[in-house]
């Protein structure tokens, strides 16, 4: 089931949470930031022991004081225009998450806009390509939620799983 739930992912609890890295995995702003802060210092030493993470990759380490027993660390692209290959590289973020997901025997997984923020992906080229990918997974988890931080994007996430939409 792919659920969409308007709020902070830092609240949920599912098996797994994806955080909107980037490539150092020292933490950052947006929903990296709110992700190190509520899962503790711990969560840093965890990341600084993995050596980094490329664009369109995915890293696993434990959740920590969040409710979720897991963060998933995703890369997606900096937005350049949509000719540099952006649209690859966040498919093949939210698909290695998945991959991550499933060898820790995650059931259910919760994902914020990756790529949407900071790194200026178009909100619907984005959201289009994460239900994509997200309901290729579904049969393979118990729930799948995609996490908006606004109304705005709640929106668009549920008119795109809306039954019959383009
Ligand atoms: N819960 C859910 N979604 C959130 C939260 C939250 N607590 N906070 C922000 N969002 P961004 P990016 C939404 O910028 O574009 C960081 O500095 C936000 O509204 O967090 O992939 C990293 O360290 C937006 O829709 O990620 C990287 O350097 C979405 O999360 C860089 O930003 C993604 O916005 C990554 O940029």
């Amino acid at each position: 089931m792919i659920e969409v739930v308007e709020g902070d992912i830092t609240t949920l609890a599912v098996d797994a949470v994806v955080n909107a890295a980037n490539t150092g995995l020292r933490g950052g702003g947006g929903v990296d930031g709110a992700i190190h802060r509520a899962a503790g210092p711990q969560l840093l030493a965890a990341c600084r022991a993995l050596g980094g993470c490329a664009t369109g990759d995915a890293k696993l380490t434990p959740g920590f004081e969040l409710p979720a027993r897991w963060v998933i660390h995703a890369v997606g692209p900096v937005w350049r225009g949509g000719d540099a290959g952006e649209a690859d590289l966040l498919a093949r973020c939210y698909r290695r998450s998945f991959e991550l997901a499933l060898e820790c025997g995650a059931r259910s997984i919760a994902f914020p806009a990756i790529g949407t923020g900071a790194y200026g992906l178009p909100k619907e080229v984005a959201a289009r390509i994460a239900v994509g990918i997200m309901r290729s997974h579904e049969a393979r988890f118990e729930r799948i939620v995609a996490c908006c931080f606004d109304a705005a994007d709640a929106r668009l996430y549920r008119s795109l799983l809306a039954p019959g939409a383009p």
